[in-house]
């Protein structure tokens, strides 16, 4: 007789969500700059898409997030970025997706418009439900610090080594945050008329708490990260008005975000790990 206990019956395997906690996480991870780094061996890594897209093979990601990359004349800081960041987020189990937005030209530098035009990109793409915002040079240390979104708007960047492993301030929101979809839309995105350095990332927190959300962050120790050093950039100078903006934050950012961005695509290149997206963003 051919008798059988196991059904035969084909089914459609279902994929299922990945856990809370990725078990491919390592915790501290080693991170040295004075490493030359050829990401040759990883153009051809078959794991990530092009356009520097991923999502694991073994479960369906809690969360789709897009990274999004304010970017101007920082071709090594990228690569560091690109080096750590892609295994770091293969290991948390994420669907993402990178996207590098540079300014076109050498007008003064906005890093907080170039968040938005970041967003509203990667959303034409995409159904991305969460959005890291992260400056090029930092590298988070541990990968329990998780690159996704919380009930709260996130911080990721908490304890920096330029800062002593320390929050410098507690409202401080610089560096690396994360908002959900919903969270962005609440509080109208980013300000696009913060032109030069500073505040707008005091503005982004205004915003948060004034929306009567607060700040979520990991704590000291999974929060570690390293920027790399640099000195201040070309056309990035003080902003003079920033601590004026950031008085009238409330005032202004109804106004003044998502809902009255207006930019130019200049060219969009997909690149094996990242999808870069050169925008005019006019000037101050
Ligand atoms: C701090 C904050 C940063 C932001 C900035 C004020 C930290 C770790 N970071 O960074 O989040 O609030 O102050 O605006 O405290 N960039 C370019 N090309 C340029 C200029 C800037 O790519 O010519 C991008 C790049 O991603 C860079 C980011 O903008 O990481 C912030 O500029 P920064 O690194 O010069 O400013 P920094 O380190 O003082
Ligand atoms: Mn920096």
């Amino acid at each position: 007789t051919m008798t059988s206990t196991s059904t035969a019956i084909p089914t459609t395997q279902a994929l299922e969500k990945c856990p809370d906690t990725s078990p491919l996480l390592v915790g501290p991870i080693n991170v040295d700059f004075s490493q030359t780094i050829n990401l040759n061996e990883k153009r051809q890594d078959p794991k990530v898409s092009v356009g520097g897209r991923y999502k694991p093979r073994e479960c369906v990601s809690l969360q789709k997030v897009a990274l999004i990359i304010p970017f101007r004349h920082r071709e090594e800081h990228l690569k560091h970025w690109l080096y750590y960041l892609h295994p770091f987020l293969q290991r948390q189990q994420l669907d993402y997706g990178v996207y590098v937005i540079e300014q076109d030209g050498e007008d003064t530098f906005n890093r907080a418009k170039l968040m938005n035009v970041g967003y509203a990109e990667a959303l034409k793409e995409y159904d991305y439900d969460c959005f890291i915002f992260s400056d090029v040079d930092i590298i988070p240390l541990d990968d329990r610090n998780t690159y996704r979104c919380f009930d709260q708007p996130r911080h990721l960047a908490v304890s920096m080594d330029k800062f002593g492993f320390r929050l410098p301030y507690n409202q401080y929101f610089g560096g690396v945050s994360a908002m959900s979809k919903e969270q962005y839309l609440k509080v109208n995105g980013f300000p696009n008329n913060y032109w030069g350095w500073g505040g707008e990332d005091d503005d982004i927190y205004n915003r948060v708490t004034f929306r009567g959300m607060s700040v979520s962050r990991p704590d000291g120790v999974v929060g570690r990260c390293k920027m790399i050093q640099h000195v201040r950039d070309n056309k990035n100078e003080p902003n003079p008005q920033r601590f004026d903006r950031i008085a009238r934050t409330r005032q202004t950012m109804d106004s003044d975000g998502i809902n009255s961005l207006t930019y130019r695509v200049v060219r969009t290149e997909k690149d094996q790990l990242f999808t870069k997206i050169t925008v005019d963003i006019g000037k101050p």
